[in-house]
This record gives C-alpha cells, sequence and structure tokens, in this order.
C-alpha cells in the first residue's frame, strides 16, 4: 500500500523532507512570536503585543498551508514536536532582534527548497513555494522596519518605549 502510494505521489523523498522541515520551522515560528507577544503584553506594550500575538496566528496558517500541501501531494505529513522557544528578553529592541534573526532563517530554509526543487524539476512544489518567497520578503521588510525605528525612537526617552510600542504596531496594521 505505501509503495502504491509512493508511486502515486509526485513529491521527491528529498522535498518531502524539507517540507516537512519547514512545517515545523513554521509551526516553531507561530510559538516564537506567541512567546515574544506574551513578553510584550505582560510589560505594558500592548499595541506591539497584539501586532505579534496577529504574526502568531499568520505563522500558524503558513504550517497549515505546507502541513497540508505535503499530504495533497500524496507525501506523509508528519505532526511537528514542539520546541521550546525563548520566554524572557532584555528589552523590546531584543525582541525585534530576534524576530529579524528567525525571519532570516526561514528565508534560508524557503530558498534551500526552491534549490531543490529546482535540482528535481518539481516545478509544482517550485510554483507553490513561491507564496513563501513572497511572504518572507515582506515579513523581512516589516522586521527591518520594526529595528529602523529604534534608530528613530530613542527608547530610553520620556515617551520613547510608548511612541515605539505605537509605531511598531502600525507596521502590522498597515500589511
Ligand atoms: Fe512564515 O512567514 Fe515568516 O516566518
Amino acid at each position: 500500500m505505501k509503495d502504491l502510494l509512493r508511486t502515486n505521489s509526485s513529491l521527491h523523498e528529498g522535498i518531502e523532507k524539507l517540507l516537512n522541515i519547514q512545517a515545523k520551522i513554521e509551526s516553531d515560528a507561530s510559538n516564537k512570536y506567541l512567546a515574544m507577544a506574551a513578553w510584550l503584553d505582560r510589560n505594558g506594550f500592548a499595541n506591539t503585543a497584539d501586532y505579534l500575538y496577529k504574526q502568531a496566528e499568520e505563522e500558524r496558517e503558513h504550517f497549515l498551508k505546507v502541513f497540508k500541501y505535503i499530504t495533497e501531494m500524496g507525501g506523509i505529513a508528519v505532526t511537528p514536536t514542539v520546541s521550546e522557544v525563548q520566554q524572557e528578553f532584555r528589552s523590546m529592541k531584543e525582541v525585534f532582534e530576534i524576530a529579524l534573526q528567525n525571519e532570516i532563517t526561514v528565508t534560508n530554509a524557503v530558498n534551500k527548497i526552491v534549490a531543490k526543487c529546482r535540482t528535481e524539476n518539481d516545478y509544482a512544489t517550485e510554483e507553490f513555494m513561491m507564496w513563501y518567497v513572497k511572504e518572507q520578503r515582506e515579513e523581512e521588510k516589516n522586521a527591518r522596519r520594526a529595528l529602523e525605528l529604534f534608530e528613530l525612537i530613542d527608547e530610553n526617552s520620556g515617551s520613547g518605549k510608548f511612541e515605539l510600542d505605537k509605531e511598531i504596531a502600525k507596521i502590522g496594521a498597515i500589511e
């Protein structure tokens, strides 16, 4: 039965493996944003907390999208294990520095799948992954803009934290 399924699947095993890794990365990304949102929330940054709660939901959607694609293509979608994520942060700035770093890591993983699709002539998955390529470009841009705001607004000035909380949250609102 498994062999028959494999014959019926147009997914190359190596690509199926990378897609399952991607599913876990997206699932982890959701949990990372959730922990960041909770930290912002309990430290009084209500607006950026809402922004990152929303990001956590989006990452969950990204996870489901790739997870379902694996099954749709006749592959075996493996439910990812839940990894530990960072719960405490030194500052709001550190949250957004880590967010950018995480987004760059996700982009690299997406690019790795596209490169593999090209060597295996898997045009369907390459086309599917283009949605992620575009999404990552947008998310990296937003994460960079958030960090840029720390250059423009002094976090340690009187109302700096308050202003940053408001301005960074606007990035999410204009997505
Ligand atoms: Fe899944 O969009 Fe960024 O990480």
